[in-house]
């Protein structure tokens, strides 16, 4: 971003703005396999476009042999498959750095799961015939803006490959309803394993092109940067990262948390979009020790999230600092600390949860 890091802890107006909009789950809804649709993150770079379905197409075109136009009955008519995806915001953890980057200062919360439904991407292309020369396929939502003082069509691309992929879906329905105006009313790009930016919403076209796509969210943004003049690597899939159910009650103001009753059952969520999640360890030390978490017998799509537990026994009352980190089947963990960056994308640093236990 071109915003100064700040030097303290106090959040931006602007920062407020951003928040306000664009809401988190509540970890308490890690509870659900699957999260109810208004409580599943939110993140809209824009405005939320107003899209008359009567009047929507999708166009596919490009290097293709049969440009389509697409109705949403049409697109109904076709094939229809249902998957569970678990989507994270690739800036999710982002406030924990110091600086901390000006963008949505999301804390841990940019994740849900939902149940989508609709039709696989590579039927679609399939029907357009892409040429010999097709490279990429760039997905333009309807939502338009501003960002790093370019005016732009929200746009991301895949290679061809990702794009091909079986799991890659065109949807029009979450958890079993058409979507939600925020969620990209009528019809949104989802992929699964890769960080939220890739699913683009609100999708209005389609184009398979012969050169790699450089638009702003590709170049500019969603890239890995110790500093802002690096190209930097780019922003593909979720890192693993494993959250907890909030154990015990918070304090209204701190979030700190009191546990009453005792053993007291810790339970949460890991996921990861390089593969399956194979461990999950809590610590009760603040990540000095670790032991192993129950997991859950599957998740319920290999793109979704998997439950975990752990019964804890404190050795007495007082303060600890509750931690868990996951391990996915590529052999990926979480670190305790990740290296700071411009964006602050992908920090899956482990969770930290101060909790007052008062049960000797
Ligand atoms: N057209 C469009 N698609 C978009 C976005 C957007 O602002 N416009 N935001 C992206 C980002 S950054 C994320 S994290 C996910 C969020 O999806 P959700 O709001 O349905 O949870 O949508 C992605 N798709
Ligand atoms: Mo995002």
């Amino acid at each position: 971003m071109a915003n100064t890091p700040p030097e303290t802890d106090l959040i931006t107006r602007e920062e407020l703005q951003l928040a306000a909009r664009n809401h988190g789950m509540p970890l308490e809804a890690l509870r659900y396999p699957i999260t109810p649709v208004g409580l599943h993150y939110l993140l809209v770079h824009y405005d939320i476009p107003a899209v008359d379905p009567a009047a929507w197409r999708l166009e596919v075109g490009g290097v293709v042999e049969k440009q389509l136009v697409l109705s949403l009955d049409e697109i109904k008519a076709m094939p229809a498959k249902s998957l569970a995806v678990t989507m994270e915001c690739a800036g999710n953890g982002r406030a924990a750095l110091l600086p901390r980057p000006i963008n949505q200062p999301w804390i841990l919360e940019a994740v849900g799961t939902g149940d989508w439904r609709g039709v696989s991407l590579r039927q679609v292309l399939e029907l357009a015939i892409p040429l010999d020369q097709a490279r990429e396929v760039v997905f333009t939502g309807l939502d338009h803006g501003l960002e790093g003082g370019i005016e732009q069509d929200y746009q991301r691309a895949l290679t061809m490959d990702e794009a091909m992929r079986d799991e890659v879906m065109l949807a029009y329905d979450l958890n079993g309803s058409p979507l939600p105006p925020q969620h990209g009313f009528p019809l949104r790009l989802v992929v699964p394993g890769w960080y939220g930016m890739a699913s683009v919403k609100w999708l209005t076209r389609i184009e398979v092109t012969r050169e790699p796509f450089v638009g702003y969210q590709h170049v500019r943004s969603y890239r890995l940067r110790q500093h802002v003049d690096e190209p930097g690597v780019p922003v593909t899939r979720i890192v693993p990262r494993s959250l907890m159910v909030p154990p015990g009650f918070p304090d209204f103001m701190t979030r700190k948390r009191t546990i009453k009753r005792l053993p007291c059952r810790i339970e949460g969520r890991a996921w990861s979009g390089w593969g399956a999640i194979t461990k999950v360890e809590v610590s009760a030390d603040g990540g000095r020790t670790w032991a192993a978490a129950q997991l859950d017998t599957a998740a319920q799509s290999p793109w979704a999230w998997r439950g975990w537990s752990f019964e804890w026994s404190p050795p007495g009352p007082g303060d600890y600092e509750l931690c868990s980190r996951a391990t996915d089947e590529t052999g990926k963990v979480q670190p305790l600390d990740v290296p700071w960056t411009t964006a602050g994308y992908s920090n899956n640093a482990v969770q930290r949860v101060k909790v007052n236990v008062l049960t000797a």
